[in-house]
C-alpha cells in the first residue's frame, strides 16, 4: 500500500514534557516518524508520496473555530507575553468553575488542554496542518479506490477532541478523515483504534452519532492516561447509544488475550456494514514501550494486520503512538505487512 508523508513533521520539535515532577525530553519525537519512514522504504511496502495541501474546511467539520484559532496563534500569544519556556498548560476550568476560554493566554491555554504532557511550540501549528494533510490525502487515496493506504501522521491524533489538545494530539486526524468519507457519500464509517491508549477525542466527536462506529482496544484508564475517559460502560448516547464500544485490558497483557478484543472488534465493524474503515494505529502496546504496559512482540503486529485485512474493508492507517523508537520502524511495517498478505 502507499505511504503518505510530509517532512513538515519536522517543524513539531518541543524540547519539553512536564512528566513525573519534571521536564523531559518528549516521548513524541521527530525521529519516530523518520524510523518508521526508512523502514516502509527498506522493505518495499508501496510508493511513499507527498501529500496535497486542504484547507480549513474538513478540520472545521470536527474541531470548532474557536479551537483551530487558539492552535494558529497560541505560540505568538505565549512570546508575546514574555514567556521564556514552551507554552504548557497549568491552569483548568475544574469542578464549579466557569466553562469559558479566557482573554489570557495561560487561561485559554488550561481551557483547549486535556493535560500537561503536550507543549506548544513554534511550528506546533505548522506540523499539526501537514499531519491532517498527509491523512486526508492518503484518505483521497482510499476513496478513489485504493484497497488501502497508509497516513505517516505527526503530530498523531486521536486524543484531540472538537476543542482540545494533548496526549501529543492537535488535529484528531482520524476523525477529520473518516468525517471526509462520510461528507464525500459514505454512509457508515468505522474508527478501529489499536493504539495502546483509550482514542478518547475519537469517542467523543462520535460519541452521539450512528453513522461512526467507535471502537478501542486500551489500558485500563484506570490505571493509565488518559484517566477520565475508555471505560467499557462508555456505549453511546442518544442516536450514538450502542455505536461506541471500549475493550479495554490490564498491566502485562500479552497478545494471545489482546487478540481476543480484536476479534471482537472486528466482528462487530463486520456487522456494522461500513463503508470504509479508519484505523488509529498505536504501537505502544509494545513490550519495550517506555509509557506503556502491555506486551505484545514485534511478530504480533504482523497477525494484528493480517485480522484488520481479513475485514475486505477500504481502510486507512493513521499513525498515533508508539515511544519505542528503535522498535516502531518494524512494529508498523509488520502491521502494514500482514495487511498486505490478505490483498
Ligand atoms: C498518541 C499517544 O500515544 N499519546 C499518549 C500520551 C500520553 N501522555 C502521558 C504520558 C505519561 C507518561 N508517564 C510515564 C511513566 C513512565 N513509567
Ligand atoms: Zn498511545
Amino acid at each position: 500500500m502507499k505511504t503518505v508523508y510530509s517532512p513538515l513533521h519536522h517543524r513539531r520539535t518541543a524540547t519539553s514534557e512536564l512528566d513525573g515532577g519534571v521536564l523531559i525530553a518528549p516521548h513524541e519525537r521527530p525521529s519516530r516518524a523518520e524510523t518508521i519512514l526508512q523502514r516502509v522504504r527498506d522493505q518495499a511496502l508501496g510508493e511513499i508520496v507527498a501529500p496535497v495541501n486542504f484547507d480549513l474546511a474538513p478540520i472545521l467539520r470536527v474541531h470548532t473555530l474557536e479551537y483551530v484559532s487558539f492552535l494558529e496563534h497560541c505560540w505568538e500569544e505565549w512570546a508575546a507575553a514574555g514567556k521564556p519556556g514552551e507554552a504548557i498548560p497549568q491552569f483548568w476550568p475544574a469542578r464549579g468553575m466557569r466553562q469559558r476560554a479566557p482573554k489570557d493566554i495561560d487561561g485559554r491555554l488550561g481551557y483547549y488542554a486535556l493535560g500537561a504532557d503536550t507543549s506548544i511550540t513554534e511550528g506546533t501549528w505548522e506540523a499539526a496542518r501537514a499531519s491532517v494533510d498527509v491523512a486526508l490525502t492518503a484518505q483521497e487515496l482510499v476513496a478513489g479506490g485504493e484497497r488501502a493506504a497508509f497516513a505517516l501522521c505527526r503530530p498523531p491524533g486521536h486524543h484531540a477532541a472538537a476543542d482540545l489538545f494533548g496526549g501529543y494530539c492537535f488535529f484528531n486526524n482520524a476523525a477529520i478523515a473518516a468525517q471526509a468519507f462520510l461528507d464525500q457519500g459514505a454512509k457508515r464509517v468505522a474508527i478501529l483504534d489499536v493504539d495502546f491508549h483509550h482514542g478518547n477525542g475519537t469517542q467523543s466527536i462520535f460519541y452521539h452519532r450512528n453513522d461512526v462506529l467507535t471502537i478501542s482496544i486500551h489500558g485500563d484508564p484506570d490505571l493509565v492516561f488518559p484517566h477520565f475517559l475508555g471505560f467499557e460502560d462508555e456505549i453511546g448516547e442518544g442516536d450514538g447509544a450502542g455505536y461506541n464500544l471500549n475493550i479495554v485490558y490490564p498491566p502485562g497483557t500479552p497478545f494471545s488475550e489482546w487478540q481476543q478484543g480484536l476479534e471482537t472488534a472486528c466482528e462487530r465493524v463486520a456487522d456494522f456494514r461500513p463503508d470504509a474503515l479508519v484505523v488509529p494505529l498505536g504501537v505502544d502496546t509494545f513490550e519495550g514501550d517506555p509509557i506503556s504496559f502491555f506486551r505484545l512482540k514485534s511478530e504480533n503486529y504482523l497477525a494484528m494486520g493480517e485480522r484488520l485485512g481479513r475485514l475486505g474493508l477500504p481502510t486507512l492507517f493513521t499513525m498515533e503512538g508508539g515511544y519505542d523508537v528503535d522498535a516502531i520502524g518494524v512494529n508498523v511495517a509488520n502491521v502494514l505487512k500482514g495487511f498486505d498478505l490478505t490483498l
